[in-house]
């Protein structure tokens, strides 16, 4: 087989990197360990910037969206039970985010996808990049036992954090920067009606939480817990429980409470590989940095990475230059630095720490007052979440 790009990995990275090759009328092939229904099924990320709203929608690939998605033009914070507003759209001249959920976007994704022809191999095993420093770079798989092989001019990692992508760069070619957070984020979803219009950000005495949702029916709400916890601990009521108080009364008096349907914990990283290329092996997504969930820019910041990497193949194989691509990495890690440090500052502001004392909690306190009197910082806060640019 060949093709002119092979993609590792049908995630939002993936997907939305086929979608935009095809649209410019590059060819791709996506290897995928996983099958279909198990990509729909993970329960990931709720806020798109309009970043990636707008990519939906020149793709064509936003009716559901702009039908069921839900438009926020604010979000709120909570300081020891007390909350304030952020007017997000106010503040940005008119920007807002959208709540539909990361399952939303991937069925959509994968309908449109089967319509256009695009190549998908599921459950390919044993997925390895072979000789991404040479003009000859090429994929092997297994696919029901048989050995497979395609050959093409680029690979796209686009396999997450866990993925063999980044594995396969000797150790010496890249730079890694990491944080790991000593405490999880615990999510429950539920078939309830949320506690509110908007999200809710609640730094409390004991701990983190979020309340959020997918829909009018449908809730989504997290805690910080101990890194080390396990689901066991956490029956609904004491759940319930916890996020009330940390919530504070106001909105603890609008919860519903009732059965989650899902459950999970989740430990929180910061991550950060450079460059974001070696050779013919380009990176994007989950693959090539990770951000703690507590500014949403995960899922976005994998959207403008692809958006980059296909602007610059497509311009390859259009003239032949290779200013692009060679400029990918540099252009992908400008975005994501100030990602990174967007998700590490919202963490840190908003969690509680292992070491804490009294005065850094103060310092918390004293910080998030700061937002809630200032116009200067909101603003920063509210450019940030709406996502910034592309450059
Ligand atoms: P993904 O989604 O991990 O997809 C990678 C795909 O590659 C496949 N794969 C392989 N395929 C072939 N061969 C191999 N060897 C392979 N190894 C892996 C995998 O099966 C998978 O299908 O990475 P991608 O595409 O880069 O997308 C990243 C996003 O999924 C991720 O950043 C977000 O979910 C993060 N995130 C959030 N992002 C947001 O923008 N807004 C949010 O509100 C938000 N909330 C969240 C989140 C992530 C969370 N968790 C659980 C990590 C909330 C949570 C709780
Ligand atoms: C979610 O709804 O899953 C969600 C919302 C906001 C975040 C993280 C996750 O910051």
């Amino acid at each position: 087989m060949r093709s002119q790009i092979a993609i590792i990995g049908a995630g939002p990275a993936g997907l939305m990197l086929a979608h935009l090759l095809q649209r410019e009328g590059v060819d791709a092939v996506i290897l995928e360990t996983r099958n279909r229904d198990y990509i729909e099924g993970r329960v990931r990320a709720g806020v798109l910037e309009q970043t990636t709203v707008n990519l939906l929608r020149q793709l064509g690939i936003a009716d559901r969206m702009s039908r069921e998605g839900l438009v926020h033009s604010g979000t709120n914070l909570v300081i020891d039970g007390e909350i304030f507003r952020i007017d997000i759209a106010e503040l940005t001249g008119g920007s807002t985010v959208m709540v539909y959920g990361q399952q939303e976007v991937m069925r959509d994704l994968f309908e449109d996808a089967a319509e256009r022809g695009i190549d998908i191999i599921f459950e390919a095993e044993a997925v390895r990049p072979h000789d991404v420093d040479g003009d000859h770079p090429y994929i092997t798989w297994r696919e029901h036992g048989a050995a497979k092989r395609l050959d093409c001019d680029f690979i796209a990692g686009c396999d997450g954090f866990h993925g063999v992508s980044r594995a396969c760069i000797p150790e010496n070619a890249v730079k890694t920067f990491e944080r790991v957070y000593p405490f999880s984020w615990l999510g429950i979803l539920a078939e309830l009606p949320p506690a509110n219009h908007e999200l809710i950000y609640a730094n409390h005495e004991r701990g983190f939480a979020l309340a959020s949702m997918r829909s009018a029916t449908r809730s989504r709400y997290y805690l910080q817990c101990p890194a080390e916890e396990k689901l066991a601990d956490w029956p609904d009521e004491k759940f319930w429980d916890e996020v009330c108080l940390r919530l504070g009364p106001e909105t603890a008096a609008r919860v519903v409470r009732g059965p989650a349907f899902e459950k999970s914990i989740a430990p929180l990283r910061s991550f950060v590989t450079e460059p974001m290329r070696h050779g013919r092996l380009f990176l994007a997504g989950d693959a090539a940095h990770i951000v703690p969930p507590t500014g949403a820019k995960g899922l976005n910041l994998a959207v403008a990475d692809v958006i980059f990497l296909a602007e610059a193949l497509a311009a390859f194989y259009r003239t032949g230059s290779a200013a692009g691509i060679d400029h990918y990495s540099a252009r992908a890690l400008a975005r994501v630095w100030q990602a990174e440090r967007f998700s590490w500052w919202f963490t840190s502001i908003t969690h509680r720490f292992p070491e804490m004392d009294g005065f850094a909690r103060k310092m918390q306190v004293a910080e998030l007052n700061y937002i809630r009197g200032s116009r200067a910082a909101q603003t920063m806060l509210a450019e940030n979440y709406v996502g910034l640019p592309l450059r």
